[in-house]
């Protein structure tokens, strides 16, 4: 593997490693996707079980809509082989270490003319809680985007800020969350950034994009006739963090086995299925 995507994350916050995945195992991701979806659409609300969390959402143009799965690979093979991939190993394990757990596993869909599917400009180090559960950051933790559809600026690409890794904390985003907000150049004229500056990433099916838990980043609508659908999963290095489930040690994939604290606070004390109306 060619490691100049190690140089190019450490110094923009953000890299991309292209055709990690061929293009016949993203059918069989794109398929799994499509299973999910079709799943999500037979609940009312936003519904989890445990760790699974699918988050149903209300858009202007399409009406009722899948926005996200959290944690599908409890239930579904396809998706945690992906997350546990050796190649996944080897892209991170220089920048964090052989021995990583994992927080985020997550499906993101943005359905052709879907309007109300933006994601506010953001670092994720906001949702990194409670926060002295991570250790080092910056430096333990690394998200990672696997486009499974092409990724472009029309059909809603994920786009960065480069370098704004080196800016620290910012609370950039507003109260609320930030699935319900507009990508705005007003929030990063606020901070005094240059909009022109931004970056939109286009991926092919099987590239993996990564960021850094402070690097400022969005996405925008999905103008075009074409889904976009993303499997984003983030790993942090075991000892920086006491939250998430075991993902490699030394190099080695490890089973999910009961769940463990990752997101959910009441995993303990509301394990049953339920509706969650927001
Ligand atoms: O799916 C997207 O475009 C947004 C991803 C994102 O911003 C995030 O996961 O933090």
């Amino acid at each position: 593997m060619d490691k100049a995507y190690l140089d190019h994350y450490r110094e923009h916050g953000y890299a991309v490693v292209r055709g990690l995945f061929s293009t016949q195992e993203i059918a069989e991701l794109s398929a799994a996707f499509d299973r999910l979806y079709a799943e999500g659409m037979t609940h009312r609300a936003s519904y989890r079980h445990q760790n699974v969390f699918f988050r149903i959402g209300q858009d202007a143009n399409l009406g009722r809509i899948v926005r996200m799965v959290q944690w599908p690979s409890y239930v579904d093979p396809v998706m945690n082989r992906f997350r546990l991939d050796r190649r996944m190993a080897e892209v991170l394990t220089p920048l964090i270490g052989p021995d990583m757990k994992q927080i985020i596993n997550q499906m993101h869909w943005k359905p052709p003319g879907a309007e109300n599917v933006e994601f506010g400009y953001h670092q994720d180090i906001r949702f990194r809680r409670p926060r002295e559960a991570y250790r080092d950051p910056g430096t333990a933790y690394v998200q990672t985007g696997l486009a499974v559809d092409p990724h472009r600026a029309d059909n809603g690409a994920m786009t960065v800020y480069p370098g704004s890794h080196r800016l620290g904390d910012l609370s950039i985003a507003g109260p609320g969350p930030v699935m319900n907000q507009a990508m705005s150049d007003d929030d990063l004229v606020a901070l005094n950034l240059d909009p022109a500056k931004i970056v939109h990433l286009t991926l092919e099916p099987g590239d993996l994009a990564m960021w850094n838990v402070f690097l400022i980043h969005g996405s925008g609508p999905n103008r075009s006739t074409d889904d976009r659908k993303l499997y984003i999963n983030g790993y942090v290095s075991a000892d920086k963090c006491d939250r998430g489930e075991w993902t490699f040690r030394g190099g080695e994939p490890c089973d999910l086995g009961e769940p463990v604290l990752v997101h959910y606070e009441d995993l303990h004390e509301r394990p049953e299925p339920h509706y969650v109306d927001d």
